[in-house]
């Protein structure tokens, strides 16, 4: 195996035994055959699209098929297995379809490739990423794809609310038959990377568009995050629709619900406060699950990443389901909802009645709430405290967080800030920050969670607005600093939308990706002034106090 797409691979080059997140050789071969075949089924859909044709069925399987291969979303084997052959069924339903408009496929492997479920394990050799020679052209593929990864989870949840742009779908599909070819010149990759956060931008807006048209805007909301005495649902990952289904479907069972990790920022939408019984937000960022689902003591439903495979000793095993695009051996997974129709989670509302109530780890509040539209509602205080020095500048700390110990850089950066700046986060980075004593600047809290990675798409709202309401020519010319930390995928396209929105000069953390090669690696510092974290006392001496 190989596989450099997230923050930890090994040594910072890439997993080649077992990879640092639980995915082992042979998982890692599957996924690289789906997206193989996922590849071709793009080829043609790209070519369906200019004939018109109903492309819908090829959409879907695409950004499920992407979805599913981010770092910690789906380990479960046999559910890759089954994509594979979903997809090569799908691809030969619509080679079918192309006889109506001819299109010629030979340059593309991907779109003929003929394999039967005993195959799979021993094709992926041939495929893998290092198949791809040329470093740079490599490291540039790879950043594109990981960027579609990306997307295709934010647009899967914004299908899920019946939200779709044609567009989108129609880039991706023509993305992925581009990096499917052999004949890329480095500097139309670098067009297709800018372009991919074009779309990156768009994605987030779409999602933003469906989430708060369903749930309405979030805002300012305390969090509880200690525990009550009812038996709990733990609920994890970034999808809105399951959320609202499971609390619409634990109303009155005596079963309460609590959020962990990136499910958060649910609490911060208007149409889920009417749930007595969704109490609160339990523990930490995911990847200190191991821990915090032992003392929850009732089951835990992924709707997408970040899953860690429990250990062997783990007594939480039996209490985790998964749904949607996300998948665990083991788990009991949910299926997915019948058009118009809703996911039946009574099989864990039973299971939670039979648990004992959550562990109390911590007791209070924490406050979040401020995307586009709330920060807005303050708008008048903010520029006021900008205007008169009393905020002298935001520092952008959204993104991921992880399990490195380098990653305590984040904690000590917050907290080394001066009084004066203000902190915009959104994504599960926020945990290294949100309960500390931070304070507030006139009223204005000094961690201002936007909500979900996702949700990055509102703090570049908010940059945008201020740029207008101080009437700058660049969104650079802002007291805005950017210290970005990243995981998985979804951070690069979050960081790609940024690059494409103009945001220059944002720190990227605690590590740079191993899949940018040194030339890629020098484009990026060269055109972006992207740049690597040192140490705090550094990087405040030059990001901050300068
Ligand atoms: Fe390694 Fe990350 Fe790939 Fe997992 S997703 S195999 S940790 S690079
Ligand atoms: Fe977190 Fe996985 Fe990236 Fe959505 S839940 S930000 S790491």
């Amino acid at each position: 195996m190989f596989c450099y797409q997230c923050q930890e691979a090994a040594g910072g080059k890439g997993c080649t035994l077992k990879g640092v997140c639980g995915k082992d050789d042979q998982l890692a071969g599957l996924m690289d055959v789906l997206i193989y075949v996922t590849k071709g089924i793009a080829v043609i859909n790209s070519e369906m699209k200019n004939c018109s044709a109903d492309t819908s069925k090829a959409d879907h399987f695409i950004l499920d098929a992407l979805f599913s291969t981010i770092t910690n979303a789906n380990f479960d084997k046999e559910a890759i297995k089954d994509r594979i052959t979903k997809g090569l069924q799908l691809r030969d339903e619509l080679l079918k379809e192309t006889e109506s408009c001819p299109v010629d496929f030979d340059e593309y492997p991907q779109v003929s490739v003929q394999l039967t479920p005993d195959q799979y394990e021993s094709f992926a050799p041939s495929v893998g990423i290092l198949k791809e020679e040329n470093e740079d052209v490599r490291s540039l593929k790879e950043l594109v794809m990981y960027g579609l990864k990306g997307l295709a989870a934010y647009a899967h949840h914004a299908l899920n609310l019946g939200s779709e742009d044609e567009s989108i779908y129609t880039f991706m599909s023509d993305a992925l038959a581009q990096v499917s070819r052999n004949d890329n010149s480095v500097d139309a990759l670098v067009a297709l990377t800018l372009q991919t956060g074009e779309y990156g931008v768009k994605g987030m807006a779409l999602l933003d568009a469906a989430n708060t048209s369903h749930y309405g805007n979030p805002e300012i909301t305390k969090v509880n995050i200690g525990v009550g005495t009812n038996p709990g649902i733990l609920i994890s990952g970034h999808d809105l629709k399951d959320i609202e289904e499971l609390l619409a479907q634990t109303d009155g069972t005596g079963v309460d619900v609590y959020t962990h990790s990136e499910m958060l920022p649910a609490h911060y939408y208007p149409a889920f406060k009417k749930y007595k019984h969704f109490v609160g937000n339990y523990g930490n960022a995911w990847w200190k699950q191991k821990d915090e689902f032992e003392t929850f003591n009732g089951p835990v439903l992924f709707t997408t990443n970040c899953i860690v495979p429990p250990s062997s000793k783990a007594t939480y095993s039996d209490r985790i389901y998964t749904t949607g695009s996300a998948g665990l051996p083991g788990a009991t997974h949910i299926a997915d909802r019948e058009q118009g129709g809703q996911k039946d989670f009574s099989v864990i509302i039973e299971h939670a009645k039979k648990c004992a109530p959550p562990q109390e780890i911590e007791k209070g509040e924490i406050v979040g709430g401020f995307a586009h539209n709330q920060v807005m509602a303050l708008a008048d205080k903010v520029v006021d405290a900008v205007k008169t020095g009393a905020i002298k500048k935001f520092v952008v700390m959204a993104g991921c967080d992880g399990r490195m110990s380098a990653r305590g850089y984040y904690s000590d950066f917050a907290k080394e800030l001066p009084n004066d700046t203000v902190i915009l986060t959104a994504g599960c980075a926020k945990y290294r920050y949100n309960k500390l004593e931070l304070g507030d600047i006139g009223g204005i809290p000094r961690v201002l969670d936007a909500g979900q990675c996702n949700d990055s798409y509102s703090l570049a709202v908010i940059a945008l607005k201020l740029k207008e309401v101080f009437g700058l020519e660049d969104i650079n010319e802002l007291p805005i600093v950017y210290n970005i930390a990243w995981y998985e995928q979804k951070a690069v396209i979050v960081l790609l939308a940024l690059l494409y929105l103009g945001v220059k000069n944002i720190g990227l953390g605690p590590t740079l990706p191993a899949f940018l090669s040194p030339n890629v690696a020098n484009v990026l510092v060269n055109n972006f002034g992207i740049r690597g974290i040192s140490t705090v006392e550094n990087d405040m001496q030059n990001w901050i106090n300068n």
